[in-house]
């Protein structure tokens, strides 16, 4: 039908998404599995009304400053918003919007997997039973660090950070967190509540970081606070690499500053940091916090009943700017 919206969708949804947007919309797909550069995300975006993009495509100032009138919408498939210059799209008067709470239970799993393949030595201990390496057992051979009973420190308490924190607590763990603002007591569940990042860091055994990426917290974790954790702590990453200096991460699990890492974000995605890859006290992922079938269809979904809401006329549910 010739008056839908055409909407870009810059990456392959699930099926079930795409069967929707078909549905409602005039969807052109970019099916390539490659990420536009930056001419082509200006150029895609010509002729089109709406974008439904991933944490993968950089709608700069320049971008958005180069969007053409008619496209109103950016509803992003990512809780994430950093890929995006908020303050350029409402000089431009461009709605953006995000996939909140949808993700939190996929992306806290996924957390929890870090640590606990960080903590048990699992990719160490996976390698070298499928190369053929293992050739020796004692009960000295392969010892971990146990999570049970320790501290999770936990940075950004949002939605994600409050549902790690519930997994966690189910492993009884203690646990603090650092956050713009105190949580109301029902929210904090127990949880301690320090004023500043630097405050936290001598009370966690694992540090989970779920905050944004913004140039505020670009490289939180740098040499100077990863030297603040215990000797023998485990930081776990599924929010966005740049929050984590990776040079000064590489020195503190060469020499035992930290006991292991967890990652599933690094800052240069894709593809992640070869000299990290050298290390065995690393575990990696390819980004898949919020890889499940039931997530990325709740996230198209929620990306979707926000262009709804936006042609409809209506306030869409998750503006972030
Ligand atoms: C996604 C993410 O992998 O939501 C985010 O911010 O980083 C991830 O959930 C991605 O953007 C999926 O489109």
């Amino acid at each position: 039908m010739p008056d839908r919206p055409t909407v870009l969708v810059t990456r392959r949804l699930t099926d079930a998404v795409h069967a929707r947007l078909e549905r409602d919309y005039n969807p052109v797909f970019n099916l390539d599995d490659r990420v536009f550069d930056r001419d082509e995300l200006m150029a895609n975006c010509q002729s089109v009304d709406a974008v439904i993009p991933c944490h993968s495509e950089h709608f700069s100032a320049d971008v958005i400053a180069a969007l053409p009138e008619r496209l109103k919408v950016i509803a992003n498939h990512s809780v994430g918003v950093d890929h995006v210059d908020l303050a350029a799209a409402k000089k431009k008067g461009v709605i953006v919007t995000n996939t909140p709470d949808v993700l939190s239970d996929a992306t806290a799993e996924i957390a929890m997997l870090c640590m606990l393949s960080a903590a048990r030595r699992a990719s160490e201990g996976d390698r070298m039973v499928r190369e053929g390496r293992w050739d020796f057992w004692s009960p000295a051979f392969m010892v971990g660090v146990q999570t049970t009973g320790k501290r999770m420190g936990i940075i950004g308490m949002g939605r994600v950070g409050q549902v790690t924190a519930k997994r966690a607590r189910g492993f009884g763990m203690e646990i603090h967190y650092s956050n713009r603002r105190r949580l109301p007591p029902e929210t904090e569940q127990g949880a301690i509540f320090h004023e500043t990042v630097e405050d936290l860091l001598p009370h966690c055994d694992v540090l989970s970081l779920h905050c944004p990426s913004t140039p505020e917290t670009k490289s939180l974790m740098n040499a100077e606070r990863l030297a603040m954790l215990p000797k023998d702590a485990i930081l776990v990453n599924t929010a966005r690499g740049p929050l984590v200096d990776e040079d000064a991460l590489i020195d503190a699990l060469r020499n035992g500053g930290l006991f292991a890492a967890g990652l599933d974000v690094f800052c240069d995605e894709p593809g992640g940091n070869p000299e990290l890859s050298k290390l065995d006290n690393v575990f990696m992922l390819p980004h898949i916090g919020s890889a499940t079938k039931d997530t990325r269809d709740a996230m198209g979904f929620r990306a979707i009943d926000n262009l709804d809401a936006v042609f409809s006329g209506r306030e869409p549910g998750d503006r972030v700017a």
